[in-house]
């Protein structure tokens, strides 16, 4: 028997519901650190994140002002293309579609961009950042999250692979047609959902 069929007869014998491992994957207790380029580093004051396209009111907020609005705490599991997953993380952060919600988002805007620190992006479906779990997040277990996981804000989409949660996120934006991300243009799939195992284009 092989890694990956012995960790996913560890995942049951653990007593989870073995669904939970998406095909192809195995669940790791680490949380690996994955990404192209530098770590950035920001002075006091310095991050910010736009909400911009198409929507009523473009606006800029800084991480206190996201701090101030309501909150959501998620625990979820997350999926790295690479083949490792991680169960019940723990997140806080503020809903995607609220912070769309304050800008005005116009009916025609059917996508979303997510936009990161030296130009990394990924591309969504808006429907997909509407739902409860689509987070901009600005803790990672209690605490503040880690520069090499993205903080001081990253953006959570639990759901699908884990290169669609940009780390050091400094923009969103809503869009009237898709566009490829960073690693989009890079091969992988537009979607990446991971129970479909939508990894590369054409799976
Ligand atoms: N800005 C930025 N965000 C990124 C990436 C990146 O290279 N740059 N890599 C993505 C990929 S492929 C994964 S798996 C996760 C890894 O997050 P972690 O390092 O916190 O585990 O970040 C995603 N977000
Ligand atoms: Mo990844």
């Amino acid at each position: 028997m092989g890694f990956f069929d012995r960790n996913r007869e560890k995942v049951a014998e653990s007593g989870y519901e073995p669904s939970r491992l998406p095909p192809g994957q195995y669940l790791t207790e680490r949380f690996p650190i994955l990404h192209v380029g530098e770590v950035p580093t920001y002075a006091p004051g310095e991050w910010s994140l736009r909400v911009f396209g198409l929507v009523e009111k473009e606006f800029t907020l800084d991480l206190e002002q996201l701090r101030a609005l309501p909150s959501v705490t998620l625990t979820t599991d997350i999926h790295c293309v690479t083949k490792w997953s991680k169960f019940d993380t723990v997140w806080k952060g503020v809903r995607v579609r609220d912070l769309l919600a304050t800008a005005g988002l116009k009916p025609e805007a059917q996508f979303f961009m997510g936009h990161a620190e030296y130009g990394y992006t990924a591309n969504l479906p808006m429907v997909d950042v509407m739902r409860d779990d689509a987070l901009v997040v600005y803790e990672y277990d209690g605490a503040e999250i880690d520069p090499i996981h993205g903080g001081p804000v990253r953006l959570l989409i639990p759901h699908l692979y884990f290169w669609k949660s940009p780390k050091w996120l400094r923009g969103i934006e809503a869009r009237a047609t898709d566009a490829p991300g960073f690693w989009e243009q890079n091969g992988y799939h537009m979607y990446g959902d991971p129970f479909q195992e939508q990894r590369f284009w054409g799976d």
